[in-house]
């Protein structure tokens, strides 16, 4: 068998019939499940540095996303790659922005993270670096679950899901990460689905050419621990944004926010009835429509109250 050979070309791999651009971050040889949210994430995420004509050094922290690379000493990622601990990779990439700053080098930082690094035992160093607004774009992709460990609840696991630590459901609400960040001030935080590309690219464009803290927090399905059929993976996200269970919105400088996408009323029940970790006992739908009716609400009023200056991206 032929191994896949890297060319001249820094960024580029080629292998008889398979080839890989310079704006392919994930490679083939990656390990994520078929349907998982992070392949389309870093797919568009490696077009957003090519069109802008950046490269970027990735932090990860422990979770699927480090896995997925490959064990030492090859990876899947077309770009310079550290592992973090589970809890510092934004402490971590603050080491690396300084060195890259002091050092004049081109180039951009990232923190990719899932739920449990950003969530629950990251949340100290995202506050931390939040707050001394340091020059970072950290996107959280969110499977709402401890993916690579085997399925075990985050504060990230909406209400009702069932995961090996909630077998009966999770009581508790889903954490509102994206406020707590925004209140730390930061210039840009959004959140993304991939059922949005338009709007994912031009987001991931306007993070890339802001400076400072920017938090990008994506819906990424899992279908190994929501048990969905991955083929539905794209059509679920889109679900939960038009049924308004995740909302895309930004917010700049914790004050402006700008709703990008009105929910058309589809009901919740569809999302919830196409993944297995759901059980219909287990959701309560309707304090779901009201949970999700008085969210927008309140979206909209800050919308309309503090909008967005026509300047921004
Ligand atoms: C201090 C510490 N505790 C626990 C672990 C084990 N661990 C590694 S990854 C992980 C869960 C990661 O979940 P998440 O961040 O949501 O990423 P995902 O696996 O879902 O991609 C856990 C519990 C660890 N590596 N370090
Ligand atoms: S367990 Fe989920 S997040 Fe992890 S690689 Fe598989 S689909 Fe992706
Ligand atoms: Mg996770």
């Amino acid at each position: 068998m032929t191994s896949p050979r890297m060319t001249s070309a820094p960024g580029r791999i080629d292998a008889p019939g398979l080839t890989c651009s310079d704006e392919c971050l994930l490679r083939p040889g990656n390990t994520n499940c078929g349907g998982c949210g992070m392949s389309v994430g870093l797919t568009m995420l490696g077009r957003a540095l090519a069109a802008a004509g950046e490269r970027c050094t990735l932090a990860i922290p422990a979770c699927c996303g480090i896995v997925t690379a490959g064990a030492f000493p090859t990876t899947s990622y077309g770009v310079p790659t550290v592992a973090t601990t589970f809890a510092a990779a934004p402490a971590f990439a603050t080491g690396l922005e300084a060195v890259r700053e002091l050092n004049d080098e081109p180039g951009l930082v990232i923190c990719w993270a899932g739920d449990g690094g950003t969530y629950d035992i990251g949340l100290a160093t995202l506050s931390a670096a939040a707050e001394r607004n340091e020059n970072l774009i950290y996107i959280c992709y969110d499977n709402e679950i401890y993916g690579n460990t085997g399925g075990q609840r985050s504060s990230a696991t909406p209400t009702g899901a069932r995961t090996t630590t909630t077998p009966s459901g999770k009581t508790e609400e889903k954490k509102d990460i994206l406020s707590i960040v925004a209140a730390h001030g930061v210039p840009y935080a959004a959140t993304l689905s991939i059922a949005h590309p338009e709007d994912f690219s031009r987001k991931l464009a306007t993070a890339i050419a802001l400076r400072g803290m920017r938090f990008l927090l994506m819906h990424s399905p899992c279908p190994t621990g929501w048990k969905s059929e991955p083929g539905e993976s794209v059509e679920l996200v889109r679900l939960a944004v038009a049924s308004g269970l995740f909302p895309l919105y930004e917010v700049w400088d914790g004050a402006a926010y700008r709703l990008n996408a009105e929910p058309d009323g589809t009901d919740p029940a569809e999302y919830f009835k196409r993944q297995k970790r759901f059980a219909a006992a287990d959701v309560d739908l309707a304090s779901t429509h009201a949970f999700c009716a008085s969210r927008l609400e309140r979206l909209r009023v800050l919308a309309e109250r503090f909008p967005v200056g026509e300047d921004a991206g």
